[in-house]
């Protein structure tokens, strides 16, 4: 038998392969580059689908500067709009926070996740970037040996490896990076026990802030995509069908939760995706596994009560880019050791800013059984009453809030 046929049939080099085309995988790609490391980007998907996965829209103060420090943020300057207010809306009357004039005064910039995946795609094809569509990372192979590998699998469904130096592991809670993750590795679960209807409507949005309806019926959430889109999210039961509900019954329950009758309705439109998505977070610890080293989505999943996910992508690629930088280019391994203590430290700041806002805006199930709920819901509405009375607590939120 001709065991050949057993070996992969393309092997290929970079120095460094990274895993998943999204924000965490396109900054680091751009920086490598810039930087002159030879690197290939593996994505899974195809260009399109990349360009047009409608997910996060609202980039911290931090991630704009990032793209600022490396030419990377002229589409957002020009398309992306300041926001910096949100509205809390309950039964025992609803307040407002300025939250761009609080805390450290800064404000969120919005601008879709698919607009800055495009920009930082074609940016980095101009600058000779490599990049592999439909091509599925399988796993990494001796991430603690001399001569790491990563087997994939090709558009046409043949089999290859890339041998590298360093795997960057971009490819989100469900890719190879994780499952190729030592036996062993600390994955620190955490579910929030509530799920969400996550809507966007071809709808302009309502309010001119972000809205937290916290409803005896569950939470609801307004947040401005553009002039014409809105995302709108409902909390609704763990197991729910996301096309169980029709779109006139989405349109009435958001209404309700969210105030129409002393607020005035929101402006209807087609509801062009829904998805339910369960609250969860977890944190892989640590980031780094010999030359495996973990970014975004893949090194820690945000439940995106908070909006931190894209944000906390962002800031560990650059500082993954100026790590690899410094070992590849300067020879000094110090940032590459330090990465993951580093980036862990920011994750846990989200996780707990998360958290908070998870328990302030949900009737939480699990809860219910310790305390009664009651008692969360009337502790809720103390948390919320000081929310809107003390200075002191408006700007922690801001802080938090904007911040990563
Ligand atoms: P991504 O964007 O998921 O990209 C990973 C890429 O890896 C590819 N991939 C593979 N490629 C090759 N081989 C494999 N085996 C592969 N497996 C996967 C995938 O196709 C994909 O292209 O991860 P990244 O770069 O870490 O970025 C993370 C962010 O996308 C995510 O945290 C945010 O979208 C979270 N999030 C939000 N974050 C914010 O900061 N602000 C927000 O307002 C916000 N809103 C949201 C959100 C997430 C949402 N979903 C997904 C629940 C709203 C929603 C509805």
């Amino acid at each position: 038998m001709n065991e050949s046929r057993n070996l992969p049939a393309l092997r290929e080099t970079a120095d460094v392969v990274v895993l998943g085309a999204g924000p965490a995988g396109l900054l680091l790609g751009n920086l490598l580059v810039a930087a002159g490391i030879d690197c290939v980007v593996l994505e899974r998907a195809t260009r399109s689908h990349v360009q047009t996965r409608a997910r996060a829209g609202f980039l911290a103060p931090n991630t704009v500067q990032v793209l600022e420090r490396h030419g990377l943020a002229d589409g957002l300057h020009r398309d992306g709009r300041t926001h910096g207010a949100c509205e809390f809306r309950t039964a025992r009357g609803s307040f407002r926070l300025d939250y761009g004039a609080l805390g450290r005064g800064e404000q969120h910039t919005v601008y879709p996740q698919q607009h800055l995946v495009t920009d930082l795609l074609e940016h980095y094809l101009d600058a000779g970037g490599r990049i592999r569509f439909r091509t599925e990372a399988l796993r990494v192979h001796d991430a603690d040996g001399p001569r790491p590998y990563v087997t994939i699998r090709e558009p046409d469904g043949r089999s290859a490896r890339w041998d590298a130096r360093f795997v960057a592991g971009c490819d989100g809670r469900r890719g190879a990076a994780r499952r190729s993750l030592p036996h062993g590795t600390a994955r620190h679960h955490h579910d929030h026990g509530v799920s969400w209807l996550g809507l966007l409507a071809e709808a302009p949005p309502s309010l001119d802030a972000v809205g937290y309806a916290v409803h005896d019926r569950g939470f609801a959430g307004h947040m401005a995509r553009s002039p014409r889109v809105t995302r709108y999210y409902l909390q609704c039961p763990r197991g729910a069908r996301a096309d169980a509900w029709s779109e006139e019954r989405i349109w009435d329950e958001l209404d309700l939760r969210i105030g129409a009758v002393e607020h005035g309705p929101l402006h209807r439109g087609p509801i062009v995706e829904r998805a339910v998505v369960d609250l969860t977070c977890d944190v892989v610890e640590p980031l780094r596994h010999g030359a495996l080293l973990l970014a975004g989505d893949a090194a820690s999943l945000t439940a995106p009560a908070a909006a931190k996910g894209a944000n906390l992508a962002v800031l560990e690629a650059e500082l993954l880019a100026e790590a690899l930088a410094d070992a590849l280019v300067r020879g000094d391994d110090a940032a590459l050791d330090g990465y993951s203590a580093r980036a862990l430290a920011h994750i846990w700041r989200a996780q707990e800013f998360t958290a908070w806002m998870t328990g302030l805006l949900h009737e939480i199930p699990a809860r219910e059984t310790s305390g009664g709920s009651f008692f969360h819901t009337s502790l809720r509405h103390a948390r919320l009453d000081s929310l809107r009375t003390s200075r002191a607590h408006q700007d922690w939120f801001a802080e938090n809030y904007v911040g990563v």
